[in-house]
């Protein structure tokens, strides 16, 4: 690895900070949707805690963290930021400077405003202006302290399980939906890479992508036709359109999912199936790499990793994962950073809490933080 190679760990705002009441995800959780009934305040309370969880960076030998910033936090009302939360984020970035570690920014990850939900959300023509509005003064902060930047997190995930599925806010079930968020969004991350770039030629901007490996069930027509419509739509229809404003590639790599006619989804038989049917297939994370091939642009893995109560030990589903990045770097493949999910056990989203993604455990009552197996393996990864 050279010795610029980002070796990092990725967070959300909302999963870890606590006390995010002002957007669409608490208002969910007051509705009670959280599977397990537990709540996304403290979590980790990463928000109060991030000088000692940047040493936690520290003693991996991280020398890279991506985190987003809560766009409720730091506008609260479309006519209000917020000094004091954009000082916030000052800080945790001064904290992570100091340490040597390069900050990756994510602008959007998952949650939005109440303000903005209110009027209407991705779907609204002006969705993309209010963004744009965020993003120029995020950027006209943050812009000496961050060279690395993810607009949108996921928005296959987002526009799936929100606007197809009624499974995450804002619970629609509308193709109609569903192409009205998915236009706006591709137009909030035209919009926003090009505010970026008006701040400084160095800055490097992406998406974080969710891919998977998609493959027939059965290898015969129909079952075929389903995985190349479903791989179409997951993996190609927000990238090949935003292909002409990335810098590098930011890719969300857990798993592989085959589909038969009309549209099932299954993990493959024989294979342990991990969390959410997960199947455990590292060896996709080298197969998805490969496809990266022709985009021809530097990749960062900017997630990877696998909950404790998978039927696999997440330090092995690491060492096979980090396998196969090798290999791909030795074919080739410009792949600049590897960061994984996630530093700490935290909110994960509609399953709650009790699915514990972190390198560290985090006992929510005491707020403790142990290093698990998981964590000393990356730390000798990292060391080489
Ligand atoms: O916790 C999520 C994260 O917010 C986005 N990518 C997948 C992770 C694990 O499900």
């Amino acid at each position: 690895m050279k010795s610029d190679f980002l070796w990092g760990c990725a967070t959300s705002a909302h999963q870890v900070e606590g006390g995010n009441y002002n957007n669409d995800w608490w208002d969910f959780e007051q509705r009670g949707l959280i599977n397990d009934a537990s709540s996304s305040h403290p979590s980790c309370d990463h928000y109060h805690r991030f000088t000692s969880d940047v040493e936690l960076l520290a003693n991996l030998g991280c020398n890279a963290y991506r985190f987003s910033v809560e766009w409720s936090r730091v506008q609260p009302a479309v006519n209000r930021f917020s000094v004091n939360e954009i000082d916030h984020y000052h800080r945790l970035l001064d904290a992570l400077i100091g340490r040597g570690i390069t900050p990756v920014l994510t602008l959007h990850h998952f949650t939005n405003p109440m303000w903005f939900v209110e009027g209407g959300g991705w779907e609204k023509p002006e969705a993309v202006d209010l963004f744009g509005r965020y993003v120029q003064r995020m950027v006209d902060e943050y812009t000496e302290k961050v060279g690395w930047w993810v607009t949108l997190n996921e928005p296959n995930v987002l526009l799936l399980l929100g606007f197809l599925v009624k499974y995450w806010p804002p619970q629609k079930k509308s193709l109609a939906s569903l192409t009205r968020a998915f236009l706006n969004l591709i137009r909030a991350h035209k919009l926003a890479y090009q505010i970026i770039h008006g701040s400084g030629a160095d800055n490097m901007v992406s998406i974080a992508d969710h891919m998977s490996v998609i493959d027939p069930w059965k290898n015969n027509g129909l079952d075929n036709l389903a995985a190349w419509i479903y791989d179409s739509f997951w993996n190609q229809m927000f990238l090949k359109r935003i292909v002409n404003h990335l810098d590098y590639i930011g890719l969300n790599y857990y798993t592989r999912q085959r589909v038969s006619f009309p549209f099932r989804l299954f993990p493959t038989p024989g294979k342990e199936a991990g969390f959410a049917q997960w199947e455990i297939y590292p060896e996709g994370l080298l197969r998805t790499l490969r496809r990266l091939k022709s985009y021809k642009l530097p990749v960062i893995i900017s997630e990877y990793g696998m909950p404790q109560e998978a039927n696999i030990a997440p330090e092995e589903y690491l060492k096979q994962g980090i396998n196969n990045l090798k290999l791909a770097m030795n074919e080739g493949i410009d792949v600049r950073g590897f960061f994984y999910w996630s530093l700490l056990d935290n909110f994960e989203w509609r399953e709650g809490l009790s699915k514990r993604f972190g390198l560290y455990e985090v006992d929510y009552e005491t707020q403790d933080r142990w290093l698990r197996e998981v964590g000393r393996v990356y730390q000798e990864l990292i060391r080489g």
